[in-house]
């Protein structure tokens, strides 16, 4: 079965000429007797093409027109017109019709012609359509993990600072660093080293809320952006990532490791005026966490905060610095 074309007409002989017609060429034919019953099928079947008659009693052709294009639907119309309606006929190609043909039909192989061109540009309008989104998606996607990259995280921090800006809300930068990752590759291979990197993607994924947009910032480096949260939602965030990863045992081909990460955090704006001067906080704060020994995180407060988690150390105020237990991977 190819296309599905809905004929709109209220004379019976024209319906089944046209219908019989479509039919035979292994078209999908859906019918409507007047304007009304042809938006209502329209709605129904959303229909590839329609073929609709101008003068219909309850609703005229140019009304199932009109509904049809401020739908922004992908369907085409083709219009059917009496003699005396060339005027009409034009504003219906202003309005977005493909083109239109008199009645008495008297070729209908031009008909058929018009059909078949129609449905051919659209099916190419709706490929390119396709590709064009494929390419979108490519080009802000990172291809070793499927997260969102480098150049799409700089134009959502853009984003996030003008609506900071505007609306006076804060937000969270969290960069995640793998710990002595060179090791995990020097020790089994740089393709055991991809297969956790993709894998540390989706264990931050499902741990993130789904709001969350988690990018890879570079190598073995990804990125948080999140929003809506506060200091003592960032501490659980961040317990919870660190404790998924310490404890999850990354496979591949027989070989098995664990790794650790280390994190700096930074809002938005507190001490940051601009995007620069955030990542930079960020990355100052995870620079101290692996000075600090690593496995732990590090963030820029601008108060003191003094939170305690359930299972784990209280975190200090200062610096918020939470010592964890080093976990080499084996
Ligand atoms: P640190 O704890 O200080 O972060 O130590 P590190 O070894 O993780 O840091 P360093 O910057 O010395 O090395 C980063 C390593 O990450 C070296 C590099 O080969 C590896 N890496 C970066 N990108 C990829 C990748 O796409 N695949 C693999 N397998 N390894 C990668
Ligand atoms: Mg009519
Ligand atoms: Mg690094
Ligand atoms: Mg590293």
């Amino acid at each position: 079965m190819k296309e599905t074309i809905l004929i709109i007409e209220d004379e019976e002989d024209i319906l089944a000429l046209l219908s019989g017609l479509l039919a035979s060429e292994n078209y999908r034919v859906i019918t409507a007797g007047n304007g009304r019953e042809g938006v209502e099928k329209f709605q129904e079947y959303t229909p590839d093409l329609i073929i609709t008659d101008v003068r219909m009693p309850i609703m005229d052709g140019i009304e199932v027109l009109r509904e049809v294009k401020t739908k922004e639907s992908d369907t085409e119309v083709i219009i059917l017109t009496g003699h005396s309606d060339e005027a009409t006929a034009i504003d219906c190609l202003r309005l977005g019709a493909y083109d239109y043909f008199r009645k008495p039909l008297e070729d209908i192989d031009v008909l058929l012609t018009a059909v078949e061109r129609v449905l051919e540009k659209r099916s190419l309008e709706l490929k390119n359509r396709s590709l064009v989104k494929q390419l979108k998606e490519l080009s802000i996607k990172d291809s070793l993990t499927g997260l969102y990259n480098y150049r799409y995280l700089q134009s959502c921090l853009d984003e996030e600072i003008d609506r900071s800006r505007r609306y006076g809300h804060n937000f969270f930068i969290l960069m995640i660093d793998a710990d002595h990752f060179k090791d995990i590759n020097d020790t089994y291979g740089h393709l055991f080293g991809d297969h956790v990197l993709k894998k540390l993607g989706e264990l931050l994924t499902t741990q993130l809320r789904s709001t969350d947009r988690l990018f890879r910032y570079g190598g073995e480096e990804f990125l948080v952006i999140m929003n809506e949260l506060d200091k003592s939602e960032v501490v659980m965030i961040v317990d919870r990532l660190m404790e998924s990863i310490r404890d999850h045992k990354f496979r591949y081909e027989g070989q098995e490791a664990k790794i650790t990460v280390s994190m700096g955090g930074a809002f938005f704006p507190d001490g940051a005026c601009n995007k620069l001067e955030l990542i930079k906080m960020a990355d100052q704060a995870l620079y101290k966490a692996k000075q600090g020994g690593r496995n732990r995180f590090e963030c820029c407060f601008d108060e003191a905060i003094d939170v305690a988690t359930p299972g784990s150390e209280p975190l200090q105020s200062a610096g918020m610095q939470k010592d964890t237990k080093q976990d080499l991977p084996n």
